[in-house]
């Protein structure tokens, strides 16, 4: 039944597919490859496409409708919002192993994917974690623009959530923003990290409707219902215009936003 399950998914564009057990459930876990190169701009290369929440969605739909037609009471598909912490239960089902720079990594497709899963019923053995371990270079932990992977991860220094966090930043968090150079999202930690010097083959999904930077004209004078219909589509219309918008501005400014 697990390979049967692996064509499936190939059939669908998904190559990495791994098993765990998550309560008294089988997690079936997908891997969705998504870098389709960097491109000048100020969005992070998972911003680029249309919503990966969706393209995840739309997949995992249809693989949880295959396990309901072979033998599944019960398959359901999750992507950030599922119950589990995507990357525990993905490398639990043998499809990576963890980097300094604190995300999953596979050795065919670097990191640049997201995950996703379908819980299920249906009684599968499990995988077996994947031996390995990251390089160990550091560059990441240099790189950050923030020192948020000094020890640990540390989300209040990390650009990323920074760009995503609503209402009035300090001097310090704009400071960061502008240094990362990025409006939403952040792509420091991956781009200097070895295991990425591969050879990317993104999903089709991922390389069409691409948005690789926003600027102050795109956003101003669009009504919040306007700029839903434009955007929406997109992941990092979720936090709404105002936020855009001010990270944008951070980004123009002139001035050491310190002082
Ligand atoms: C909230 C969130 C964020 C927040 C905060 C992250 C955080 N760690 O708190 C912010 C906005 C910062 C963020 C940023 C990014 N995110 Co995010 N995020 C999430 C989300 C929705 C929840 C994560 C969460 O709640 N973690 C809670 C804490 C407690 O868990 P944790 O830090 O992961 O650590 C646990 C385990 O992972 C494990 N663990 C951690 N390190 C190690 C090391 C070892 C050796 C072991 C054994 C275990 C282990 O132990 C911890 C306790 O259980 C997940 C999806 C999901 N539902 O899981 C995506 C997710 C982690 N994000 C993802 C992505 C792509 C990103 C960004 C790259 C986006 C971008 N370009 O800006 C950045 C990367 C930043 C970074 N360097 O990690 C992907 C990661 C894919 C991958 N290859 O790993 C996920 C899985 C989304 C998805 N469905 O694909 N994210
Ligand atoms: S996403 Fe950016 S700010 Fe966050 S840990 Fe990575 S390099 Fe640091
Ligand atoms: S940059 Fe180096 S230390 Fe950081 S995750 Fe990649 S291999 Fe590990």
């Amino acid at each position: 039944m697990k390979d049967r399950i692996r064509s499936f998914a190939a059939g669908l564009g998904i190559n990495e597919v791994g098993f765990t057990e998550f309560r008294d459930k089988t997690a079936v876990v997908c891997l969705f490859p998504y870098f389709s190169g960097y491109f000048p701009g100020n969005l992070s290369v998972y911003a680029y496409s249309l919503d990966y929440h969706c393209i995840l969605r739309d997949k995992l739909n249809l693989l949880s409708n295959y396990l309901l037609a072979n033998g599944a009471a019960e398959a359901a598909g999750y992507a950030d919002i599922g119950p589990e912490i995507d990357k525990d239960l993905a490398y639990h089902a043998g499809l990576g192993f963890y980097g300094k720079n604190s995300l999953l990594i596979n050795p065919r497709l670097g990191s640049y994917f997201f995950i996703g899963y379908v819980l299920t019923d249906l009684k599968l053995e499990p995988d077996k974690p994947m031996d390995g371990a990251c390089l160990s270079c550091g560059r990441c932990v240099s790189a950050c623009p923030g020192g948020a992977l000094s020890s640990g991860f540390n989300k209040e220094r990390c650009v990323s959530a920074l760009t995503q966090k609503k209402g009035d930043l300090t001097g310090a968090e704009r400071s960061l923003i502008k240094k990362a150079g990025y409006v939403f999202g952040c792509d420091i930690c991956q781009k200097v990290c070895p295991h990425n010097d591969i050879a990317f083959s993104p999903m089709p999904e991922f390389t069409t409707d691409r948005i690789t930077s926003l600027t102050a004209d795109m956003l101003e004078g669009l009504s919040n219902r306007a700029f839903r219909e434009k955007y929406g589509r997109y992941a990092f219309a979720w936090r709404g215009k105002a936020v855009l918008l001010r990270n944008i501005k951070i980004l123009d400014e002139e001035c050491d936003c310190e002082n």
